[in-house]
């Protein structure tokens, strides 16, 4: 049943899709006098010209080879077992949370700084990841200013195969999340981090990172939640890349 639900909305959306563009090609028969037919007939999507490239994603160096088995984790996502399709965005999309201010729900991590979240190193050895306590733990990263947001990529930790639980991502105006808050990913489906329930899957940590469509929203700030991970309880960062531009 759950599995139907998304395939009926898109047939309905189509459908919908459908009879508007019949409605609006007959009003436009109607309304078409002599002499104009032909010559400004637009014919193209309203894609504004804009030239869609894959983002510039660099991997870092896988950390283990194969496919995970028995986590122990439900609801976790089957690997692509190939590398993961490009991400397509307008040209010159950047990361553009390398160096940005971050801050954390822990203001002390275990292990690290908070500053390595946006600090460029990928790696999945120790040392290149920041460790914060247990519980329901957040990362904030302030762009500096309004962007459109294409798509966050983070790597939690990518040393072993792990699923970290109840991530939850938001995009929004102020520091505080109270301004026009967007999620753009949600696998707590029990809504343990009272943030609303999630439909999201649960997901195997890779060297590729785990990518979030943000589909060209504006923001400011981004916020990613988590809740510990199947091995412990604790929260860890490798890094958290934005891709976007500044927005106009
Ligand atoms: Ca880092
Ligand atoms: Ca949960």
């Amino acid at each position: 049943m759950r599995r139907h639900t998304p395939v009926t909305r898109i047939t309905n959306g189509q459908s919908v899709w459908r009879v508007a563009a019949v409605g609006i090609a007959a009003l436009a028969s109607l309304c078409v006098l002599p002499g104009t037919l032909g010559a400004q007939a637009p014919a193209a999507p309203p894609s504004k010209g804009a030239k869609l490239v894959p983002i510039p994603i660099q991997l870092p160096k896988p950390m283990f080879e194969g496919t995970p088995q028995n986590l122990a984790v439900p609801n976790v996502q089957k690997p692509l077992g190939r590398p993961r399709d490009p991400f397509l965005a307008p040209a010159g999309v950047t990361n553009v949370a390398k160096g940005k201010k971050v801050t954390s729900s822990d203001t002390e991590p275990v292990i690290g700084e908070i500053e390595q979240v946006t600090d460029g190193d990928k790696k999945g050895a120790d040392g290149s990841f920041v460790e914060l306590g247990p519980a329901v733990q957040h990362v904030t990263i302030d762009l500096g200013a309004a962007h459109e947001v294409f798509a966050v990529l983070f790597w939690h930790y990518h040393k072993s195969p792990r699923v970290y639980l109840d991530v939850v991502v938001q995009l929004a105006d102020d520091a505080d999340f109270k301004q026009n808050v967007r999620t753009l990913f949600n696998n707590d489906t029990d809504d343990t981090a009272s943030l609303g329930a999630g439909k999201d899957m649960n997901y195997v940590e890779t060297a590729e990172g785990k990518l979030v469509d943000a589909k060209g929203s504006r923001a400011r700030y981004v916020r990613l939640y988590s809740r510990g991970n199947n091995a412990n309880e604790l929260n860890h960062y490798v890094e958290v890349e934005v891709f976007g531009r500044p927005a106009k």
